[in-house]
């Protein structure tokens, strides 16, 4: 397998912190034993998690107002997974990665040839309605799998078909739809017509997915369309994927939602349904802000997952997991890195909870122990026990620390021009 940073680097990076690293751990484990907890039953935990990191999160993202260039940015879709594997690397949080069709077109051989090489999957494959490529034949203006025109509707149907076809020669499991459909002007779309030729032509595209696959419709409160959007809530999204089979499932990522909701509630609600597919992680202060994930809200990050905890085997549970953000100050790598660790310390802490404890304290009514309950478990520093699970499969116990001091972004600085313009788009 190639790595991508020099795995001596990240020894010596390594073994200047190993000795403080073992004395927090043991430190952490004596605190957690008189709390019932093992510390080696959370960190085999932790080891085994995963969070696929998105292709187009590798650029630079950017706004409607500009997008200011970084150094070294990915070329194309190979120079993509090479900094996906060096965020798997380092971190050994993120195995996989989601590949967004058009932007990653390529052969599908030379795909999973790179992917195997560099010792990474493929997650779910992504499609895109929201944007009218070169020489296409059919705009989505005025959207596309609601769109009032069949033949439109037949172009979005044909490329999701298309994407399924891409993603089973790579070995992806599931398809993701998110559509910017939907309306600038009240009284400018019928709102139940519009929803009416969605359901119709995602059923065309249901009817193309292999048997082990599944459906991933994500929902969206506003933007493109800025009075109404098609799937605008976990309701619209929840309505899909009972109407399409039990193959089709919610998507939720954190942006898509008004400022306070309840998402943590949400994501219950779609447990007890049966249709919790899968998260996009970001975060965010005003709207769809794509900040990164934990920048603002970690204890809400903390609750989803402490619904994800509490539901863990329950059959047929078995959410996907990834990051969706957008990286306009920042060097995405780091960013995605600093995101996959953010992930996985709320899926620490959301472990270590007292659920025996907390449903006693919810039976009798005491909701400030009940509440306490929680917030013991989220203020747990869990640092020692992701850098060491890091660590032992290989990776770094700071992995900022160690990219720096690799260089990597200087070094493909060198061979990869600027891109002006080009946004790297954020579903
Ligand atoms: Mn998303």
């Amino acid at each position: 397998m190639t790595s991508m940073i020099d795995t001596a680097l990240v020894e010596a990076e390594n073994a200047r912190r190993a000795a403080d690293l073992k004395d927090d751990y043991e430190s952490l484990g004596a605190r957690l034993a008189r709390r019932g907890v093992d510390i080696n039953a959370v960190k085999a935990k932790v080891a085994s998690y995963g969070v696929a990191i998105p292709s187009w999160g590798v650029g630079t993202g950017g706004t409607r107002f500009a997008r200011f260039p970084g150094d070294g940015e990915p070329r194309h879709v190979f120079d993509k997974l090479e900094d996906c594997a060096v965020i798997q690397q380092l971190t050994r949080a993120t195995p996989s990665v989601s590949l967004h069709i058009p932007w990653d077109k390529a052969p599908a051989a030379d795909l999973k040839a790179k992917a195997e090489a560099l010792g990474l999957g493929f997650d779910a494959m992504n499609s895109n309605t929201f944007q009218d490529q070169p020489g296409q034949a059919l705009s989505y203006k005025y959207g596309s799998l609601s769109h009032t025109d069949p033949a439109t509707r037949a172009q979005a149907v044909d490329h999701n078909l298309e994407c399924i076809e891409i993603g089973r020669a790579l070995g992806s499991k599931a398809l993701t739809v998110w559509i910017g459909d939907g309306s600038n002007f009240p009284g400018q779309s019928d709102f139940t017509r519009a929803f009416e030729r969605y359901l119709e032509a995602m059923a065309k595209v249901y009817a193309g997915l292999p048997e082990d696959w599944r459906l991933f419709t994500e929902h969206k409160m506003y933007e493109p369309a800025f009075y109404s959007t098609v799937i605008q809530d976990w309701g619209s999204n929840l309505m899909t994927a009972q109407a399409l089979g039990p193959k089709a499932y919610c998507l939720v990522d954190l942006g898509h939602h008004a400022p306070n909701v309840n998402i943590e509630m949400i994501v219950a609600r779609l447990i007890q349904a049966g249709k919790l597919g899968g998260f996009h992680f970001n975060d965010s202060k005003y709207g769809d802000d794509d900040l990164d994930t934990a920048a603002i809200a970690p204890y809400r990050l903390f609750l989803v997952f402490n619904e994800l905890v509490a539901a863990e085997g329950r059959p047929g549970f078995a959410p996907a997991h990834m990051l969706d953000q957008s990286h306009n100050v920042t060097d995405p790598i780091e960013s995605l890195m600093v995101s996959a660790m953010e992930v996985t310390r709320a899926y620490a802490q959301a472990l270590l909870v007292d659920r025996a404890a907390l449903a006693g304290f919810q039976e009798e009514n005491d909701a400030l122990m009940a509440t306490g309950t929680l917030k013991e478990a989220f203020r747990t520093d869990v640092e020692p026990i992701l850098a060491l699970a890091r660590m032992e499969a290989g990776g770094a116990i700071d992995p900022v620390a160690a990219y720096r001091a690799s260089g990597y972004r200087g070094k493909v600085a060198g061979i990869r021009p600027k891109v002006q313009g080009a946004s790297g788009g954020i579903v």
